[in-house]
């Protein structure tokens, strides 16, 4: 069973993040998305709308993801591939080469994001709204 690993905030479920899901998931068997936890998002200047069990809720409920951990820190990463057993690390290519030092443990994918969406863009149009 071929495991492959994302991680993110995964606030105000998207399209560019069901994007990278399906996409993620297609590369192998069995996914397993990383949570940002609320005091990780702290240590990332995110203030996220929902708090962590409702994101968590919320990507078991998507066909693709079949697992949900806790990402607590930046540090993890090697671990959680070794615990998981992970063969795949997979993340947007905004984050192109911050993670290569996973190449030691896993195939490490960058994929294309989805332009024109994002969760700060939701939050800035629903406020101009007003
Ligand atoms: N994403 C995407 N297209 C978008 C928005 C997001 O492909 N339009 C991808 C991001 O590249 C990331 C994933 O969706 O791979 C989750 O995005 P965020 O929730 O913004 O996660 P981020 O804050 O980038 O946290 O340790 C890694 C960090 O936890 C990543």
């Amino acid at each position: 069973m071929k495991k492959v690993i994302t991680y993110g905030t995964f606030d105000l479920l998207h399209t560019g993040h069901i994007n990278i899901l399906r996409r993620a998931k297609a590369l192998g068997d069995y996914l397993i998305v990383a949570i940002s936890t609320d005091e990780f998002n702290m240590l990332k200047h995110k203030q996220a709308y929902y708090p962590f069990e409702q994101r968590k809720q919320i990507l078991e409920a998507v066909r693709y993801v079949d697992e949900v951990i806790p990402e607590h820190n930046w540090d993890q990463k090697v671990e959680d591939v070794k615990t998981h057993d992970v063969d795949i690390f997979v993340m947007g290519h905004d984050w192109e080469g911050e993670f290569d030092f996973l190449k030691d443990y896993c195939e490490v994918i960058y994929l294309p994001r989805t332009e024109g969406v994002s969760t700060t863009k939701i939050k800035q149009d629903l406020s101009n709204r007003k």
